[in-house]
């Protein structure tokens, strides 16, 4: 027997689909509802197991967006996307209202990069609706969240966080089955002081017991270890965080990059099989 981890099912692949104009990795392109819909008939295509749509962005400084623009940008996408087919599409919102207005159009699983902080109904709303939740760390609010973050064990503090909003998640009703749980790369987290921590430590995150999403694809730390390359060309190193996250057990990653996601966790995968059996 091998002593390196063994990995027991590649993690999902989550593809990333933005009808946002403000997106910080792909520029907006993807604003117009026919580009977003050819945008995630692509990713399906390339192998994506879930969509996750989004329609403000979260970098810092991005300009927010009412709920009934994000609702007017995603319900038709949303309602698009499962007429295509039968991949599982999330939703990438704060605001409860958004949440329910995606979820009656097709949406299973809300993402929400405040771990239902955001409104007093967050909890009550997502017992109520009975979908999958996503619940990430944020240290701040998107506006302030990179100004000096200060963390005296930064893995240990993520996962107390998460574990904390969990129990507060069961609390008001949510199944335990149906929570994820985020370690929110990159969102109030310095550079490398931070997130390469938390990128070492996901096999802690992973032991609080419930599945792990990971968000590492074209964010800054990346470009901070090859001389600054802008998002566009982070895809190397976005394969590598993706292959972390699959040795450290996470149970689906949240990607630009499909197809050659896919294909890096499927030779990783045979790899670790031939290496074990
Ligand atoms: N990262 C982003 C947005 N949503 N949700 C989860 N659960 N985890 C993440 O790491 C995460 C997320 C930021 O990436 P992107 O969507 O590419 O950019 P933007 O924030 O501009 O939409």
């Amino acid at each position: 027997m091998s002593s390196q981890p063994q990995i027991i099912a590649r993690p999902k692949v989550m593809g990333i689909v933005n009808a946002t104009p403000d997106s910080f990795s792909d520029g907006g392109r993807f604003l117009a509802p026919e580009a977003a819909l050819d945008h995630a008939r692509r990713l399906i295509a390339e192998g994506a197991d879930i969509l996750d749509v989004g329609a403000e962005s979260t970098r810092p400084g991005a300009q927010p967006v009412t709920a009934e623009a994000e609702v007017e940008r995603l319900v038709p996408l949303i309602a698009a996307i499962r007429a295509e087919g039968s991949v599982p599409v999330s939703v990438d919102t704060m605001k409860p209202q958004v949440a329910r207005a995606a979820m009656a159009a097709g949406a299973t699983i809300w993402n929400d990069v405040t771990a239902l902080r955001h409104a007093p109904e967050s909890l009550a709303t997502a017992a109520d609706l009975g979908c999958e939740v996503v619940l990430m760390h944020m240290k701040g609010e998107p506006r302030t969240m990179q100004a000096e973050p200060h963390y005296d064990d930064v893995v240990g503090e993520v996962a107390a966080f998460l574990a904390e909003r969990a129990r507060a998640a069961m609390a008001a009703g949510v199944a335990r089955e149906k929570i994820w749980l985020d370690p929110g790369i990159g969102f109030g987290k310095h550079m490398l002081r931070h997130n390469l921590p938390l990128m070492a430590g996901l096999d802690r995150i992973v032991a609080l017991g419930f599945p792990v999403l990971l968000g590492a694809s074209r964010k800054a730390f990346i470009g901070a270890l090859d001389g600054g390359a802008g998002p566009d060309q982070r895809l190397g190193g976005s394969i590598a965080a993706a292959l972390a996250g699959a040795s450290a057990g996470v149970a689906a990653v949240r990607v630009h990059d499909v197809r050659e996601t896919v294909q890096a966790l499927a030779v990783q995968a045979a790899i670790y099989k031939a290496r074990s059996s």
